[in-house]
């Protein structure tokens, strides 16, 4: 709109624009916003139309998609009981118990959280979960946990997919009522890369809560203690959830040469989670390191170490991780991770339909319908289909992975960043580097963020083309990543070990690093204050009132919010988009259904696309419920 303004200035045709033209000329800001839904929601559409979504690098004409299909379901049944009932009836220590004194395996479905992530790049859609999730509820109440919240998602979906995450959990909530929900923290740095004050994640933890979170697995990314209790309080004390700590497991405990991340190492920290006041012990094998005879003496070893239940969560990208489980199972494991089996395998959780069914007619086995649980998994296949743009292009399991050591979570996202960097053909060395810089780094933990930060040095080191060496030799002379001299300095917590004090040196040049919490040298929010002073920046032109839970995705990611918000009032909620029509637009005479509310359905079909006039605005012809509309979109071809 603001172009069209300056395309069309008088000015601006005559060829007389100066230097301050825009400051001068504020006409030019004066946009006129297309007012009822249904002329945003065309906007859109018209804008995706002729020129695409800025997401979609790579647009093939020629896919032709099947039409999911949602396993049936009664609309007018009851919600069976599941497991978020009994947690209300119990409360978390009660319901702990019972969880740890039943003898049959457990399930956390991650098809809405980390399976997307891990291969679609975290771009699923909240349409494409509520065709399912009641159906879903009905047919499986039996199911421990439904992944569906935190990590990487709240970003992605402000960020990319333009909608509220806070909206997307409230709706799944409704639609299943009956599950436990759970989420990701990243401990003190939330669902983000940095830590944040102290009373940021208190009121997050509180409010995902109140949302609809049951679940809360609390890790950090360097496994220190110090920064994962304070959010573990803040579950115990502002909520009626489950404080799950997880201990991120890196290196292999079967190499007896190594003496770092050894089982020593991991019993001890279950130990110190417990003691801090964790709910549950989580197994983070974020890069599916953990070998079947190692889960062996893992779980045994923390079941007698730890009065807890036990949930082991991995990503299955050596092909290997479905013989893990069947070895925790044995050794006692209470919950595993695992994924629909159409969004399954690889950098995802393993398949959630074939480890039923490796558990059927044993002791420990947990009934699930076959024949739905496979339509499910079907149903994410075909869907799958919509987001090709977004695969990670990994095709086989990779015994790589004990190499690189990438969180599965990482790699879908590495690739198209090495790609986009221009180092395509060079992704072999970035893996390669990636575990070189681990060892520069004195071998890490590596989960968002601390995985970041290696991921960040590897590319930096390969596009520049650098070695270990040359890092040491002549550093003084490199400007590194921020994200890096920002680890060094100490503002992701201190790794097992310390840091590797020469390169410290190196890296920090001049800065000072520190070794208390990074949150202590945070201001505190000031709720009162920032919340009213969000609400005058941001009410203006936003048709429904802004709520706390937006004031706090503004203060996690300002900018991506100010993007979003602008996106919100130029397009409404684009989260009502079928996803076919939201990546690729839609195809002359093609008709695509959008329901703007529950009982008010548009039917929008495409009738033409205008040539460019001379200002290289093209004007969209739709059908919308039979009446003509248009738009006019700036070609920016
Ligand atoms: C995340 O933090 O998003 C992860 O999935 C880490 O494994
Ligand atoms: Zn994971």
């Amino acid at each position: 709109h603001f172009l069209r303004n300056v395309i069309q200035h008088d000015t601006f045709k005559a060829g007389e624009v100066t230097v301050n033209f825009i400051q001068n000329t504020p006409e030019l800001f004066n946009i006129k916003l297309p007012q009822d839904r249904t002329s945003k929601v065309t906007q859109f559409l018209g804008e995706v139309i002729v020129n695409g979504n800025s997401d979609v690098k790579h647009k093939d004409d020629s896919k032709i998609f099947r039409n999911p299909k949602v396993p049936k379901f009664n609309i007018n049944d009851p919600y069976p009981k599941g497991t978020k009932n009994l947690l209300t009836e119990l409360g978390p220590e009660k319901f702990c118990e019972w969880l740890k004194n039943d003898t049959k395996i457990h399930y956390t479905d991650t098809t809405m959280r980390d399976a997307h992530q891990s291969l679609l790049a975290t771009r699923m859609r909240t349409f494409d979960m509520m065709k399912v999730a009641e159906s879903y509820a009905k047919n499986h109440p039996n199911t421990f946990s439904m992944e569906v919240w935190g990590g990487a998602t709240f970003d992605v979906c402000l960020r990319f997919l333009h909608e509220s995450p806070w909206t997307r959990l409230r709706e799944l909530r409704k639609a299943v009522p009956n599950i436990l929900f759970q989420m990701l923290l990243r401990g003190s740095n939330g669902v983000g890369y940095k830590a944040y004050p102290d009373n940021l994640i208190e009121k997050f933890v509180e409010k995902s809560w109140e949302n609809g979170v049951d679940v809360f697995r609390i890790f950090d990314s360097l496994n220190w203690v110090k920064a994962m209790e304070p959010s573990i309080n803040y579950v115990r004390d502002r909520t009626g959830g489950i404080a799950q700590a997880a201990i991120s497991y890196t290196d292999d405990i079967l190499d007896v040469k190594q003496t770092k991340y050894n089982l020593k190492y991991y019993t001890q920290l279950a130990k110190d989670l417990e003691n801090a006041g964790a709910h549950m012990i989580a197994i983070k094998d974020m890069a599916g390191l953990l070998k079947p005879y190692a889960a062996t003496e893992l779980v045994a070893a923390l079941k007698d170490t730890v009065n807890l239940p036990i949930h082991l969560h991995t990503h299955d990208t050596s092909s290997l991780q479905s013989a893990t489980y069947l070895k925790a199972i044995e050794a006692g494991v209470d919950v595993v991770d695992v994924a629909l089996g159409g969004l399954s395998g690889l950098t995802s959780q393993p398949n959630f339909n074939s480890v039923v069914e490796m558990m059927k007619y044993e002791p420990r086995a947990h009934a699930f319908d076959m024949d739905t649980l496979n339509q499910f998994s079907n149903f994410w296949e075909d869907t799958r289909e919509l987001y090709y743009p977004f695969e990670s292009g990994l095709k086989a399991g990779t015994a790589e992975v004990y190499r690189h050591e990438i969180p599965g979570g990482q790699y879908s996202n590495l690739r198209p960043q090495a790609i986009a960097l221009g180092l395509g053909d060079r992704f072999d060395e970035v893996k390669k580097m990636y575990a070189e810089v681990n060892q520069m780094f004195g071998n890490l933990i590596k989960v968002t963020p601390s995985s970041k930060v290696v991921g960040d040095m590897a590319i930096f080191m390969v596009t520049n083309n650098l070695k270990p060496q040359d890092v040491m030799e002549r550093g003084g002379e490199i400007s590194f990543p921020e994200s890096v001299i920002s680890f060094f300095r100490g503002d992701l917590g201190q790794p097992t070990g310390g840091f590797p004090k020469e390169l410290q040196k190196i890296i920090l040049k001049n800065q000072k690093p520190y070794t208390d919490r990074p949150n202590a040298h945070l201001e505190p929010i000031d709720f009162d204050l920032e919340y009213e002073d969000f609400k005058k920046k941001f009410q203006k032109g936003f048709t429904r009132a802004l709520e706390i839970e937006d004031f706090l995705s503004y203060t996690l990611y300002p900018k991506v919010f100010e993007q979003a918000h602008e996106n919100y009032k130029l397009y409404g909620n684009l989260a009502l988009v079928p996803t076919k029509n939201f990546f690729y637009g839609m195809k002359q005479r093609e008709e695509t259904l959008i329901e703007l509310e529950p009982g008010k359905t548009i039917i929008v079909r495409l009738l033409s696309v205008g040539i460019p006039n001379e200002d290289g605005v093209r004007i969209v012809f739709f059908s919308v419920n039979g009446e003509n509309r248009f738009v006019e979109v700036l070609d920016r071809s």
